[in-house]
């Protein structure tokens, strides 16, 4: 079996090992196995010179197999990595596409590391709540020095190879399009005989930089983002331990911090993240190779915070996109603020001057919907109002091609409405972005009941083309990301009602993982936007529990930041949050009139009733057929909502504290004090009797 996934060649004096697991030569069992039964094969072979190791399929090795974390994995009689740098015989590691994690490590067990230009390399483990444990904490440090590996290891980046080689992390690079394997061979002979072979672990000057200053700055430096988590700090501690012993001890601390590691929450919640993310591509009821539409070029309607940052998210991913607005002072005024967002980006040293030159000269404004009829996909980004949308989709089922995408960045309307003033619903969808749309990675793509196979497949590749997570919901009011959040942004202002401060929620939800309180994103967003969604439930639902005091402080005229106050008070120029004293005037006037007495209400009780609202809603959506599994629900609440990653998202950490019995007996007791808005889905109450985890639900109760 290990020959199968680790094939054996030679080629004049030179063993070649080859690694052939696809998709993407994961470590897998055998592997390893098949890795070490080469290098002990080439190094017994008296007229074997030197040894490379390369893998199949225009990739190197993508890291260990994730899946088998957490589970007991065979013990091999001595790592590979570690046999590849005791080899008699020099051995080069060829890498093309990546080297990732355990895959790196193995390059860096072998004495050279060559590389096609295009190629990417990189220790992302601790995106997984990980850390290296293939050596690549202890060899690292050792070969560019520990700030750079604290950098590269704590961040977890991909490197691209000219970078890579720059800093010493690749001996060369070779154009794309070379032969990889003949100039390997062709390298490796050229290092046959030099000696002494240039081991890593021989390599003792660089590791004396690692001074404690160095691993205390890191751990202050990362302090904020890393909040609530281990893996990053056991990233720093273990390139500390490089610093500090003898390789063989270090390699050791590292395997058994990695078996520590792989066993805690934040891993299982990072690794779920991980997998979901790539199931949400998965759609049931679209056949695997439905065909995608090449898309060559774009166009957005309207050139406002959404429609100029997806015109943005189109010339980031080197897409030409034509911007068109109902006037040249809204052009103009769109235009402005796409500059300025990318001459913030410049000023943060995040993009470079020249590359904001290029991807500005890709968005082109234009007045005139002639302009946009030849364009592969359309998005429309106007004014959140049924009317005017379908004002724009009448105009775009004149103007576009045959088989265009005509898609709408509507956050909740009914796709189908939309739809239905076309010819073509077959070729509309709804692609929600989330604000602002260059920056968060989520693509709620929304299928019509009338959008074809090819276009919802189509819209979901373009999300991955434009470098997004795309994840796919049915058609109902909020679609599936605002939907489940609604019961979480009524149960926070209810919460005041009964003696919560905006203060004290938002630092429950800060304290928990997310960068920001929501009432705080309440006021950034803008509390119109909310004033609208709930009179529009308000209206379809007599039962609609309205919000006296979000309504309330609405109609008083303050909006957020953009007004200077709304849940809190706002210096000019400055965005830190202060106690709004309208907001507490509003509270008191509320309790009074309603014979409301003050109580304490406990943080846990706040988390709960946030976050156990909106599980109980995913739960009737998973039901209703709207979303395909929970997992879904996680994609679109990491990256929509902020949601900590490190708790794998909504449903998987309502796993993580108890499950559907805790969830469900939680909110009956809610129903009792509360009455219908706390009413348990059906669904929460089947997956509890069945004792089916979250995780697992699909909207089926087998
Ligand atoms: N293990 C198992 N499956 C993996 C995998 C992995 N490492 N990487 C990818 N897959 C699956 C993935 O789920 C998908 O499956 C398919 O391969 C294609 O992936 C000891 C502890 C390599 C850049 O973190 O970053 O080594 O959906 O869609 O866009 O120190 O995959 O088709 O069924 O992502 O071309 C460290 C993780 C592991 C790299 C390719 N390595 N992978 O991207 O394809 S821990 C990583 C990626 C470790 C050691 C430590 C990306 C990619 P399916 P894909 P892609």
């Amino acid at each position: 079996m290990s020959q199968d996934l680790v094939r054996l060649s030679i080629s004049g004096t030179v063993g070649v090992i080859t690694v052939d697991n696809p998709p993407v030569n994961a470590l897998s069992p055998g592997v390893p196995e098949g890795l070490l039964n080469g290098v002990q094969t080439f190094n017994a072979m008296d007229d074997i010179k030197a040894i490379v190791v390369i893998g199949a399929g225009g990739k190197f090795i993508a890291g260990a197999d994730i899946r088998f974390f957490g589970k007991e994995r065979a013990k091999l009689p001595m790592k590979p990595q570690d046999a590849l740098e005791q080899s008699k015989k020099p051995v080069v590691a060829a890498i093309a596409g990546f080297a990732l994690g355990g895959g790196y490590e193995m390059a860096l067990g072998c004495h050279y590391r060559i590389a096609l230009a295009n190629a990417r390399v990189g220790l992302p483990e601790v995106t997984l709540g990980l850390l290296p444990g293939g050596g690549g904490t202890q060899r690292l440090p050792r070969l560019v020095g520990p700030a750079l590996a604290l950098d590269l290891i704590v961040s977890g980046r991909h490197v691209p190879a000219p970078e890579a080689l720059s800093l010493g992390m690749v001996h060369k690079v070779f154009p794309v399009g070379s032969n990889l394997l003949a100039e390997a061979v062709h390298f490796a002979n050229s290092i046959a005989d030099v000696r002494p072979i240039p081991r890593i672990r021989d390599m003792k000057d660089k590791i004396k930089a690692g001074t404690p200053d160095l691993f205390d700055a890191k751990r202050k430096e990362i302090a904020r983002r890393a909040r609530n988590q281990e893996s990053p700090y056991a990233c720093i501690e273990a390139v500390e331990v490089a610093c500090k012993t003898q390789i063989d001890e270090g390699l050791k601390w590292e395997g058994d911090k990695l078996r520590y590691l792989e066993n805690t929450d934040e891993s299982r919640a990072l690794r779920y993240a991980f997998f979901a993310e790539r199931e949400a591509q998965k759609l049931p009821d679209v056949p695997k190779g439905t065909p995608v539409k090449e898309i060559a070029n774009a166009a957005v309607i309207g050139c406002g915070t959404m429609g100029g940052g997806i015109a943005m998210c189109f010339a980031d991913a080197g897409i030409p996109v034509r911007v068109l607005e109902s006037s040249q002072e809204a052009l103009d005024r769109g235009m402005a603020k796409v500059r300025n967002n990318y001459e913030v980006s410049v000023k943060r040293g995040s993009l470079a001057a020249d590359e904001m030159e290029r991807r500005f000269a890709r968005i082109e404004p234009v007045l005139d919907y002639a302009q946009i009829g030849d364009r592969d996909v359309v998005i429309e980004a106007v004014f959140e109002n049924m009317d005017v949308k379908k004002e724009v989709f009448k105009k775009l089922d004149e103007v576009m091609k045959p088989g265009a995408l005509i898609l709408s960045n509507t956050s909740a309307l009914d796709i189908d409405e939309i739809a239905g003033v076309t010819k073509r619903p077959q070729d509309v969808a709804g692609a929600h972005f989330f604000s602002p749309a260059n920056v968060m990675k989520l693509l709620e793509v929304v299928k019509g009941k009338d959008s074809s196979g090819e276009t919802v497949a189509s819209t979901m590749a373009l999300g991955k083309t434009i470098g997004k997570a795309p994840a796919a919901t049915g058609n109902c009011d909020g679609f599936l990301a605002n939907r489940s959040r609604a019961p979480f942004n009524s149960e926070m202002v209810i919460l005041l009602e009964e003696g919560a401060t905006p203060a004290q929620v938002d630092k429950v939800m800060v304290d928990f993982g997310y960068p920001m309180g929501p009432f705080a994103v309440g006021d950034l967003a803008g509390l119109d936007i909310g004033y609208a969604g709930r009179a529009r439930r308000a209206a379809a639902d007599p039962n609609y529990r309205k919000l006296p005091i979000a309504d309330k402080l609405y109609e008083m005229g303050h909006y957020g930041q953009k007004t200077g106050a709304g849940w809190f008070k706002y210096e000019p120029g400055d965005r830190t949050p202060h106690r709004h004293d309208v907001v507490d005037q509003l509270i008191k006037e509320h309790m009074e009139a309603n014979n409301i007495a003050p109580r304490e209400i406990s943080d846990d009780e706040i988390l709960k009733r946030l976050l156990f609202s909106s599980v109980n809603e995913a739960c009737k959506i998973l039901e209703e057929g709207i979303a395909y599994r929970a997992s879904d629900v996680d994609i679109m609440w990491l990256y929509g909502f902020g949601f900590p990653r490190y708790r794998g998202g909504l449903m998987f950490w309502a796993d993580l504290i108890g499950g559907p019995q805790e969830v469900y007996n939680q909110i009956s007791n809610w129903h009792q004090r509360y009455g219908e808005r706390w009413a348990p889905s059906q669904y929460l109450r089947k997956l509890a009797e069945s004792g089916t985890p979250f995780k697992e639900a699909n909207g089926v109760v087998s």
